[in-house]
């Protein structure tokens, strides 16, 4: 058995020990323009963060699904350059009392958690654990006003096919779409990722702002998001759309719950060295006793 190195082994301790005096103090933003990209991590790690090793910055960037940069694996870190993602801005709307089209700057405005960093791993057939820099999607939604009737999040990408490449063919039903469901869109765990390892958010990981969320498949979380929508009923999303029987509308990680064509049990770490090869997979990836609450009384093998 490996042992993951606690955040304690490689955070220097002088940073470790000072660490809830310096987020006291300072604020994320001097922390930024001061101390080196390790110290900025370790001073703001949010303490939702699991404590496995990351990846590298190179396996996070060059190792991507993004279908509007193509297929491999390489595409995304090869085409998304073409990407204009600023200026940017997401259409909040639906259910809301403040709908409109808000830009990165309001969107980051005032948000209280803004240079928090999240350690959150990320599974497929594959993990990764990626330091996310981003904040709850909940505080942004408290932020335009979620009204009663509301019970679902769409969220959509970018439609723009003259720089993503993949959207000339007909791969995916265009625009790439994902839904939550109200109570799992406003938890904690939620967030909309703008940055990773102290940088502003490559363009292959979902450049200027992408959803996180860390107990669910990869796919649930939607990269270079325009449009935000509360609804009243489920929303429309790409993969349950193309393959109902693969891919369900919740996607939690679950290992007792196979892909019709593959074994979810266990996954493959990427990036683990000499320790590479399968590992189980754990239900939730590991999140169970923040969010199995969530799901009381449901059927996940029906809800998958
Ligand atoms: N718009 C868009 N978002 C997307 C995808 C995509 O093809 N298009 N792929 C999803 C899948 S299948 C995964 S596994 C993750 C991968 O995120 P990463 O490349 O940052 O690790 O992004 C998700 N978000
Ligand atoms: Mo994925």
């Amino acid at each position: 058995m490996t042992r993951d190195p606690k955040w304690s082994d490689v955070t220097p301790k002088s940073l470790w020990l000072s660490r809830r005096s310096l987020m006291a103090s300072a604020g994320a933003g001097l922390l930024a323009s001061t101390l080196p990209a390790t110290a900025k991590i370790a001073a703001a790690k949010s303490p939702l963060s699991t404590d496995a090793a990351p990846n590298t910055y190179e396996e996070i960037t060059t190792y991507n699904n993004y279908y509007e940069f193509g297929t491999d694996k390489s595409d995304p870190a090869a085409y998304a350059k073409g990407l204009t993602t600023d200026p940017w801005s997401v259409e909040i709307g639906g259910l809301v009392d403040r709908p409109g089209a808000y830009g990165l700057d309001d969107i980051l405005k005032g948000v209280s958690l803004e240079e928090r960093i999240y350690r959150f791993r990320c599974v497929e057939a594959w993990s990764m654990v990626i330091p996310w820099i981003g904040f709850p999607l909940a505080s942004l939604l408290d932020k335009v006003g979620v009204q009663s009737g509301a019970k679902y999040v769409a969220f959509q990408t970018v439609m723009r096919p003259e720089e993503m490449p993949g959207q000339r063919s007909r791969l995916l039903d265009w625009p790439y779409r994902e839904g939550l469901r109200l109570d799992e869109a406003m938890h904690p765990l939620t967030i909309l990722a703008t940055g990773l390892y102290g940088e502003e958010l490559p363009k292959q990981n979902g450049a200027p702002i992408r959803l996180v969320v860390p107990w669910k498949y990869g796919f649930k979380s939607i990269k270079s998001i325009v449009k935000i929508t509360l609804t009243d009923s489920e929303p429309y999303a790409t993969w349950k759309n193309m393959a109902a029987r693969e891919y369900g509308f919740y996607a939690n990680v679950n290992p007792e719950v196979d892909h019709p064509r593959w074994s979810q049990a266990s996954e493959r770490r990427i990036g683990a060295g000499l320790f590479a090869g399968r590992v189980p997979t754990e239900k939730f990836n590991g999140y169970g006793d923040q969010v199995a609450g969530l799901y009381a009384g449901m059927d996940l093998s029906k809800n998958y």
